[in-house]
């Protein structure tokens, strides 16, 4: 338990407010303001989909978007940040409507792995190796519009695109089970690690796991995050809350189960997490009844809550857990919990 930790976040964790059913609410802030906030925030790294760093780039060709990314660096470089990782947002595209890697249709197939590719070309310049793939609308709405065998077939034939188009470049699975598809084909970690295997250099797919999608999956984060590690691919993680089993709510992380949040830090720190350069991401939302002034206080909010939850991780009687462990008295185990929880 020594690791230093390093914090990142993407832009689009602060954000204007609009829901499914209402509009924006707060005025956006410009990509730059945004970046001058990370430190004084707390934070080291950025996150990026490939079109925040490079805007409008399915209008640019692949050399103007190396050179608008180069660009991105520089302004990074300026702000001393790092880009963690590039992200490319599939789900906004009209090709990418029935899906991306497993659409039916070969075109719309054919443009998500070019984005890809630019993707990146986006991460190379910005100096990340690290790809991430939330595999947004690959998955159905009725079970017999896609064959499920055929569509792994299709997100490892994408994947081997991009291995062979970069030799060097990991991509990282972020799994959700759902939303917006009702079922996604890659909905848990061990979906995501299992896939690996077929890829053609299977070390280099790792995950990215985000505590409320686990939840979502009625999971536990924490038993994910620790299952991953085992597999040495937990390469990036997406630290929130979510409150039951209803919509993707990215929740300020701690903020509904201290105790869940608890063991995710517990976890991570236990085995190293961070040693190996990895970061700790957040990807969490204000509520939408915050106003402009307050709209990043869910995101130092995390990082407090993050490190406080490190220091009672560090400070508990080990000794004592280990001992009760050994009596296998998980009651008198529970109420230690608790009261170090409770202080
Ligand atoms: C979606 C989600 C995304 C990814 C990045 O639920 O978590 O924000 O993290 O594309
Ligand atoms: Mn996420």
């Amino acid at each position: 338990m020594t690791g230093k930790f390093r914090f990142t976040f993407g832009p689009w964790n602060i954000h204007e407010g609009a829901d499914s059913f209402g509009p924006p609410v707060r005025k956006s802030i410009e990509l730059g303001e945004k970046l001058s906030m990370y430190k004084k925030l707390g934070f080291d790294g950025v996150q990026f989909h490939d079109d925040d760093a490079v805007p409008d780039m399915n209008d640019l060709t692949a050399q103007q978007i190396i050179a608008r990314a180069k660009d991105m660096r520089k302004i990074l470089e300026d702000h001393g940040l790092a880009a963690e990782f590039v992200a490319p947002r599939l789900w906004e595209d009209e090709r990418g409507i029935d899906g991306s890697y497993t659409s039916n249709d070969a075109a719309c197939r054919e443009y998500a792995i070019e984005r890809s590719k630019r993707a990146i070309d986006i991460a190379n310049s910005l100096g990340t190796d690290l790809l991430v793939l939330w595999l947004a609308r690959e998955g159905t709405y009725i079970r017999e519009s896609k064959d499920s065998m055929v569509s792994t077939e299709r997100i490892v034939y994408a994947i081997n695109q991009m291995q062979g188009y970069d030799p060097k470049i990991r991509v990282c699975i972020e799994p959700k089970p759902n939303e917006p598809m009702d079922h996604a084909y890659i909905p848990t970690t061990g979906h995501a690690i299992g896939l690996a295997q077929l890829c053609a250099d299977p070390a280099r797919v790792g995950v990215n796991i985000e505590s409320a999608h686990a939840i979502l999956a009625g999971l536990d984060p924490s038993d994910e995050m620790g299952y991953a590690m085992s597999f040495n691919k937990l390469w990036t993680v997406h630290l929130n809350d979510q409150n039951g089993l209803k919509f993707d709510q990215d929740k300020s992380f701690g903020s509904v189960d201290i105790r869940r949040a608890f063991n995710q830090v517990r976890i991570l720190d236990k085995h190293g997490y961070g040693n190996n350069g990895e970061y700790v991401g957040l990807d969490v939302k204000t509520m939408r009844t915050q106003k402009l002034e307050v709209s990043t206080r869910h995101l130092s909010n995390s990082r407090k809550v993050f490190l406080r939850l490190l220091e009672l991780s560090r400070n508990g009687d080990e000794s004592k857990i280990e001992a009760l462990i050994s009596e296998r008295d998980y009651e008198e185990l529970d109420m230690l919990i608790m009261d170090h929880l409770l202080g």
